[in-house]
């Protein structure tokens, strides 16, 4: 409505928009910390054991170059593996944090399948999409992937590559940051609006040089 209003609550309608909600999922293999990430992000503390079969949402409303976001988080369990709950909620997920841990090559092999089950239901190939190497706090010769080979996987799939942990709370909001952006520049070639910004490659050293610009309130 393009009409100024009289009334306080359209007066506040037009001063402070309703802030853009972002439906993200976060997925991975058992145990690579997708609910210490998520956790970290909301609460910004680090729990040490967390049941994992807890399936939970949440949310989280902060600044995001400086327009007001809710962010809607799905932590998966994976308990539903292939059933029709998993499905649904890859269909309404508008960008997907994925994560594995650095020193567990088996959950890297699954990361890499996720590309093409979310691909398959949102019916979109380009899906935004993070990929968190987790764990990056871990002595290094406990590594079992490196860098290098995580971001040249995760670059080939076309998405972004960020070493994370939840534990130090390295990149954490930049993963969620960088997902929001990536959720922009997809609402904004599809004429949904959001903010188009010049320049946002899913590039990893690009993505770097944003995620470390990030300002987060
Ligand atoms: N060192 C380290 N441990 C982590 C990190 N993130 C999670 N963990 C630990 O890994 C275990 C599994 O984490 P959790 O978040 O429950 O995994 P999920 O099954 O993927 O949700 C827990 O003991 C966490 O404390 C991290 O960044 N660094
Ligand atoms: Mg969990």
């Amino acid at each position: 409505m393009a009409t100024a209003g009289t009334t306080s609550k359209s007066t506040k309608a037009q001063s402070s928009p309703r802030p853009n909600v972002y439906k993200i999922v976060v997925m991975g293999a058992g145990a690579v910390g997708k609910s210490a990430l998520t956790i970290n992000f909301v609460a910004q503390q680090f729990v040490d054991s967390y049941d994992p079969t807890i399936e939970d949402s949440y949310r989280r409303q902060l600044h995001i170059d400086d327009r007001a976001c809710v962010l809607d988080i799905l932590d998966t369990a994976g308990q539903e593996e292939f059933g029709a709950m998993r499905d649904q909620y890859m269909r309404t997920g508008e960008g997907f944090l994925v994560v594995y841990d650095v020193t567990q090559r088996s959950t890297f092999d699954e990361m890499k399948l996720f590309r093409n089950q979310i691909s398959r239901a949102t019916e979109d190939d380009k899906t935004a999409m993070v990929v968190a190497a987790n764990k990056c706090d871990l002595p290094p010769h406990l590594h079992e992937v490196s860098e290098a080979e995580g971001r040249a996987a995760v670059e080939a799939m076309g998405a972004t590559f960020l070493l994370t942990s939840a534990k130090q709370r390295i990149n954490v909001d930049e993963a969620f940051c960088e997902l929001v952006r990536q959720i922009d520049r997809r609402r904004g070639d599809a004429g949904e609006g959001g903010v188009k910004k010049a320049g946002l490659g899913l590039g990893g050293k690009k993505a770097k040089l944003l995620a470390k610009k990030c300002p987060l309130f």
